[in-house]
């Protein structure tokens, strides 16, 4: 059976058309975009101007249990690492419980914040002892679900990490939760694909950085990955601190991007998170070798990692998409914000991210987050075009910041202008509706699970 809705105006990956019809089949999946045409009748009218869903690249769920609790001074210099040490000790007493109840609640936020898909590069394996559970895809079940609760698409993308930096050195007690073998992870692997089949998750997998596998345990990895589900996604922490740059030089000679691209086959398949530190040779091959690079500007940003130039990024036109990683902040048009911000304070320019091809600033990066995270992402969730999954967001036309404009700029204004709070009044995944009148109806119940779960996780800090 065929569903519809139709919209004044839609963003298509072509740009902005008006009176469009979507129509999508039973799973969701969207089989025809016609532009200027009427609405058929009985035909559910969206009550807003129709942007694509934007996937979320790069997520650890568990860490949305204590944004906002890391902002003290703690040390002469607080750093990533002492930033670190804070979020080792929160991974350490999390149950399984408590993380489905964090990501439930993390994924409707998600969801009311114009996300509609997300990756999740999951490292918490073992139980606080460090020991396997019973059933060791016991934490990447509790994910599952909860995306499977909340209504949003899923890559899982569990992560191998041996060690706590370059040279194979030996794991620290504060990382026991996330370590095993290469083979532990390839089982791990064999048991989870059906698990996200059976809803539509995409599986990958993710080598923690450089610092936590070493030259043999990446090469087998791939390769047993390979064999157990060809294509699949993988994404890796690249170069996020100096520090780690300076490491990897020590160890290898080369810089991390330099190392990777040396050793690895990078291609499409790879999401490079936090390639901050490249110079512009490494920006240039990493970018013509088709892989994504994943932003997270707002954890970024609260981490001091530095800043990721994009101008040199696009010159070899390299493709990117957002996380929300750390999840201080939750809000799709929130990232693309800062990243242009980012940009603007880095050059002293404006509207860095428009081209000749696309002035507009909003309607080009929300067109290049959506194409880049769904590459990213390894699903068909690459915008509103036939074979894509039908994950739109309507806008709130009734926003004051947006009322009375037209479709082009009511986005410009929801995502430049909204002053943080959200413009977005309905969300749809998969041809359903998961968010109307700005509220998910898991709202008050996931809230409620999650501030539960962060008062016994808190309590003792
Ligand atoms: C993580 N987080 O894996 O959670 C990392 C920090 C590390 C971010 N980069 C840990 N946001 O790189 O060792
Ligand atoms: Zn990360």
């Amino acid at each position: 059976m065929i569903k519809q809705a139709w919209t004044e105006a839609a963003l298509l990956p072509t740009g902005w058309a008006k009176r469009v019809l979507l129509e999508w089949q039973a799973d969701g999946a969207l089989a025809r975009i016609q532009a200027d045409c009427d609405a058929p009748d009985g035909c559910t009218v969206l009550p807003g101007p129709v942007i694509p869903g934007m996937p979320n690249l790069h997520s650890h769920a568990f860490q949305r249990g204590f944004a906002g609790l890391t902002e003290f001074r703690a040390q002469d210099a607080d750093s990533f690492w002492s930033w670190r040490d804070l979020m080792y000790r929160f991974a350490a007493r999390i149950q399984p419980q408590q993380l489905e109840a964090i990501a439930t609640w993390l994924y409707v936020e998600m969801l009311e914040a114009g996300y509609t898909s997300v990756c999740e590069f999951h490292y918490l394996h073992h139980d606080p002892a460090g020991r396997p559970y019973a059933e060791p895809q016991a934490l990447s079940q509790a994910l599952l679900r909860a995306a499977r609760r909340a209504g949003i698409g899923m890559t899982l993308l569990p992560v191998l990490y041996q060690h706590s930096n370059f040279g194979g050195r030996a794991p620290t007690e504060g990382q026991r939760r996330f370590v095993q073998s290469t083979d532990d992870m390839l089982r791990l692997l064999e048991r989870l694909l059906p698990e996200c089949q059976a809803q539509d998750a995409q599986l990958g997998l993710a080598p923690h950085s450089l610092r936590a596998v070493t030259p043999t345990s990446l090469r087998e990895s791939l390769a047993g990955l390979d064999a157990i589900h060809p294509a699949a996604p993988i994404h890796i922490h690249i170069a996020e601190q100096t520090k780690e740059v300076d490491d990897c030089i020590a160890w290898s000679g080369r810089r991390p991007v330099q190392w990777l691209l040396d050793a690895a086959p990078v291609n499409e398949r790879w999401c490079l998170v936090h390639a901050t530190h490249m110079t512009g040779d490494e920006a240039l091959a990493a970018a013509r070798s088709g892989a994504v690079a994943g932003l997270c500007p707002t954890t970024e940003a609260n981490l001091g990692d530095g800043i990721f130039d994009l101008a040199q990024w696009r010159q070899g036109e390299g493709r990117w998409g957002i996380g929300s990683d750390s999840h201080a902040c939750v809000n799709a048009a929130e990232e693309l914000m800062l990243l242009e911000y980012s940009q603007r304070l880095a050059t002293r320019q404006r509207n860095i991210i428009a081209d000749e091809a696309q002035p507009q600033v909003a309607t080009a990066s929300v067109l290049a987050a959506v194409a880049g995270g769904a590459q990213a992402a390894g699903r068909p969730v690459a915008g509103l075009a036939p074979g894509q999954s039908a994950d739109f967001v309507v806008l709130d036309a009734r926003h004051v910041a947006l009322s009375g404009l037209d479709p082009q700029d009511m986005l410009s204004a929801h995502v430049f202008a909204s002053a943080r709070s959200s413009a977005v009044r309905q969300v749809w995944q998969a041809g359903n509706c998961r968010v109307d009148d700005g509220r998910h109806a898991l709202h008050d119940d996931a809230a409620a699970g999650f501030t539960a779960a962060r008062s016994a996780l808190t309590q003792f800090q």
